[in-house]
């Protein structure tokens, strides 16, 4: 079947998706939709996705979206390179962590991506401090996993770094702001604060096809 993927540059939960399809190496017609002109909310996007949000994933006549539900897609429907974990417990272990990253950490980033790209530190520095030491400690938690393993969880590259990975570049590209400056001091560099993590980071800039998922605005 013929796999479409509409995504948007810059999107954390697009590039998890095309992180999957080059590490699968599935072929896909790429739709890059652009946010400016809302295309994501035009009559075809809303029929496929009534919340007018990407990534959306067309495989055939199939569509789905949400991004850990389309890679849980990919994974049972490509198996051959798996990324829940090759056993029912590394599966649960994996499933875990992207729940507790989703539920105790994103949306702390969020909060300070959107505050810095907003213009809006000054006006909210206490709150964004308080984000970024939540933020500091979920990263310290990963940061103990790769002082041991090269990823998050066992011994493969898996559905968990590519939701992960995404949002520490978006977090990094902001803090490197001169208005996030002091914001980020205790993040940046990664190589002195996290080092681990800062390792993981060239891990997956060097896989095959990371090139590919890069977003394309962010090289302008
Ligand atoms: N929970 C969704 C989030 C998707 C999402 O928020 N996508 C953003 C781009 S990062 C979007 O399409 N925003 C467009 C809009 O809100 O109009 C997922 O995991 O796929």
């Amino acid at each position: 079947m013929a796999l479409t993927l509409y995504w948007g540059s810059g999107s954390p939960f697009s590039w998890r998706v095309l992180l999957a399809l080059e590490h699968k190496g599935l072929p896909f017609d790429s739709q890059l939709l652009h946010f400016d002109k809302q295309e994501q909310q035009s009559p075809q996007m809303l029929k496929m996705n009534p919340r007018g949000r990407v990534p959306v994933l067309k495989d055939g006549d199939y569509v789905v979206f949400e991004s850990v539900a389309i890679l849980y897609y990919l994974d049972m429907k490509y198996p051959q390179i798996p990324i829940f974990g090759e056993s029912p417990e590394e599966a649960g272990v994996i499933m875990r962590v992207i729940c507790e990253f989703q539920a105790y950490a994103e949306p702390y980033v969020q909060k300070i991506i959107d505050a810095i790209f907003a213009d809006r530190v000054a006006q909210d520095v206490d709150a964004l401090t308080d984000a970024m030491h939540v933020v500091g400690r979920e990263a310290r938690t990963i940061e103990g996993r790769l002082s041991k393993e090269e990823w998050i969880v066992g011994a493969h590259y898996s559905a968990l770094d590519m939701v992960i990975f995404p949002w520490i570049q978006l977090l990094r590209r902001a803090l490197d702001k001169p208005a996030a400056a002091e914001l980020g001091a205790r993040f940046l560099p990664m190589e002195r604060n996290y080092p681990a993590l800062a390792r993981w980071i060239h891990r997956i800039e060097a896989l095959p096809g990371y090139e590919r998922t890069y977003p394309p605005h962010w090289r302008e």
